[in-house]
């Protein structure tokens, strides 16, 4: 059942915000997986994004097969690559990082995907990926080859999230970068809520309940934490509290 973005969109229209825990191939141990899973199902989480910046080949495949096991919540991929992309997913993040001017990412590694998702069920769901300035280099901006946009031209940022949605892309997402050291700006956050009318994902060096309810309020949908989580696995029940 193709349902996850129809369910963002009812959980908007509930006013009800939601949470990806993102877990990353590349850091998750097998052996560690079964008691992660157990504190993020009693969780308030309601989304798992798969991916990272570099993945060994069938990793994600393998690691996906295990957390399906271990979860009803749906997992959405979130691929830094084509070979992240397994049919084992309830759903897929089409990105396209619109904040740069690197083909490859614009277009290029969808062009190669199509033959894994001709015939997949994966549900694709085409999204504008936003690297935002967090004052330290991230990951995707080194396998990207690409700048993220400066904090200080917020009508840049503003604009190039409206021209993500009049492309016809469903989701916005703002990212600072795993582990950033400075997450998006809430004022960022406020004024591209503003323009949108679809939904807008905020991820990126969120480590603390307050920066979550911030970024709630500011006007994320869905906020995508990964780093704090994998660093402490009671900020699960901090976020019950
Ligand atoms: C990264 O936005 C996600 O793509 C999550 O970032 O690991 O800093 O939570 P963190």
């Amino acid at each position: 059942m193709k349902a996850i973005y129809d369910n963002i969109l009812r959980s908007i229209s509930e006013e009800k915000k939601l949470l990806a825990v993102l877990i990353d191939p590349d850091k998750m141990k097998p052996e560690g997986l079964s008691g992660f899973m157990q504190k993020l199902n009693q969780s308030v989480a309601t989304h798992i994004f798969v991916g990272g910046s570099t993945v060994d080949d069938y990793a994600t495949e393998i690691l996906v097969a295990e957390i399906k096991k271990q979860t009803k919540l749906p997992i959405v991929l979130f691929p830094g690559d084509v070979t992240q992309i397994t049919n084992r997913a309830d759903a897929l993040l089409f990105l396209s990082l619109i904040s740069g001017d690197n083909p490859e990412y614009l277009i290029g590694k969808h062009i190669k995907s199509i033959s894994k998702l001709r015939d997949s069920n994966l549900e694709v769901i085409p999204t504008g990926y936003l690297l935002i300035e967090n004052g330290k280099q991230t990951s995707v901006e080194k396998v990207t080859q690409t700048k993220p946009l400066s904090i200080t031209n917020v009508q840049n940022i503003v604009d190039t999230a409206k021209a993500g949605e009049l492309l016809g892309m469903k989701l916005i997402y703002l990212e600072a970068g795993s582990g950033a050291l400075k997450a998006v700006p809430l004022e960022i956050i406020s004024f591209v809520k503003q323009e949108l009318s679809v939904p807008l994902i905020v991820g990126g060096g969120i480590r603390t309940k307050k920066q979550l309810e911030d970024a709630y309020n500011s006007g994320a949908d869905l906020v995508v934490i990964g780093t704090a989580f994998e660093d402490d696995e009671s900020f699960f029940n901090e976020l019950l509290k």
